[in-house]
């Protein structure tokens, strides 16, 4: 299988974030994509290699040019305000009734500081700007498209390590450590190249707020989702399952939020439910958002998905006959994430499991 990856993802190493109220250190480390690197080159099955380069225009298909232009000048622009080295964030944002009564009442013009100017970008305290997010982010980007690039070419499955991660990333909006969102690119990068509706399917933890926003009003990119359900769980405004889609789109978006401590079977189940709903909505590629924080042992999350579980996972979806660009969403237990990910791929390929021996603390 074809793996794409970039070193440049180490550019950016966010110096902390705020967890639950509490400064500390940032979850989305640059050792992530590394140890996924190192378990896929210690097999076989794997071949890396590096992305091309696709330019700007892929990524303003998706995002507002203000964000890009933002995302592209902020470090220097903080910098050059006399701020310090590490990383920032906002310390207030536009909140929808700051200047209105409610939601879109008031539109607000973008503020001049780079405190300022991150506030009425970003939506969270997760997601640093740093002296690297924005070289990085351009790298996972053309990450995603080398991978849809490597579908596009007559593989089964391609997969995409993407670091920043990107489904929390929307349109007008930046976090939940995503500053642009390699999946929803990906996706209308494949349409555009003519694979027709192309399928997301999201197994990250987390609700794909972004990807979900970019794509509401399509009918052509339908989205199905599996995640821990937003009356608990980051990033807790959207993933309901009453939001199924709006306008062209209506319909056309799947929504299955899912109860903490949830395990293999369960998982398994919804996981048919969503790959049945998206089965007749997609022409034959499904960009896969793979987030590795459902499993057990992860610091962040609650469900209590297994290593086996993956395998397992990833040959439901091959099975279905779609060819799949997965591309790497979270996943923060480091010492099997990398395990974790092999498997994945090793069931989307329709390899055996092949298991290697992982940190005794994880499930079976
Ligand atoms: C790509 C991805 O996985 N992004 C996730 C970003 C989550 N960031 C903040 C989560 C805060 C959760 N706080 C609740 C603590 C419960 N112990
Ligand atoms: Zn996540």
């Amino acid at each position: 299988m074809r793996v794409i990856h970039s070193p440049l993802h180490r550019l950016h190493e966010p110096p902390y974030e705020l967890f639950s109220g509490r400064a500390g250190p940032s979850w989305e480390v640059a050792a992530r994509a590394d140890v996924i690197r190192d378990a896929l080159a210690a097999d076989p099955a794997f071949a890396l290699e590096l992305p091309s380069e696709h330019g700007l225009e892929p990524v303003l298909a998706i995002h507002d040019p203000g964000l890009v232009r933002f995302l592209a000048e902020a470090w220097d622009a903080w910098r050059d305000a006399g701020g310090s080295d590490g990383g920032f964030m906002a310390d207030a944002v536009l909140h929808r009734g700051l200047r209105g009564q409610g939601v879109g009442e008031t539109a607000s013009p973008e503020p001049r500081a780079p405190g300022g100017r991150i506030g009425y970008w970003c939506f969270d305290t997760s997601t640093a700007i740093t002296v690297g997010a924005w070289p990085a982010a351009r790298a996972a980007v053309d990450v995603a498209l080398s991978a849809a690039d490597a579908v596009l070419a007559g593989e089964p499955v391609a997969y995409g390590l993407c670091r920043p991660p990107g489904h929390h990333a929307g349109r007008l909006t930046f976090g939940g450590y995503c500053y642009l969102n390699n999946a929803a690119i990906a996706a209308e990068h494949l349409v555009r190249a003519g694979a027709g509706r192309v399928g997301i399917l999201d197994l990250d933890y987390h609700h794909g707020n972004g990807t979900q926003q970019v794509f509401w009003e399509r009918g052509d990119v339908p989205y199905a989702s599996l995640h821990g359900d937003p009356d608990r769980a980051y990033p807790y405004f959207t993933g309901r399952a009453d939001e199924t889609g709006g306008g062209a789109g209506a319909g056309a978006t799947f929504n299955q939020p899912l109860p903490a401590g949830i395990d293999d079977a369960a998982y398994l189940e919804a996981l048919d439910r969503a790959l049945d709903w998206l089965g007749g909505r997609h022409d034959g590629v499904v960009v896969v958002s793979l987030g590795i924080d459902t499993y057990g042992l992860d610091p962040l999350c609650d469900f209590g998905l297994s290593t086996g579980g993956y395998h397992e996972m990833a040959s439901r979806a091959a099975a279905t006959g779609a060819r799949l660009v997965v591309l790497q969403e979270g996943g923060y237990h480091l010492p099997d994430l990398g395990e974790n990910v092999r498997q994945w791929l090793r069931g989307a390929a329709g390899l055996a499991s092949d298991p290697v021996a992982r940190s005794a603390a994880g499930p079976a």
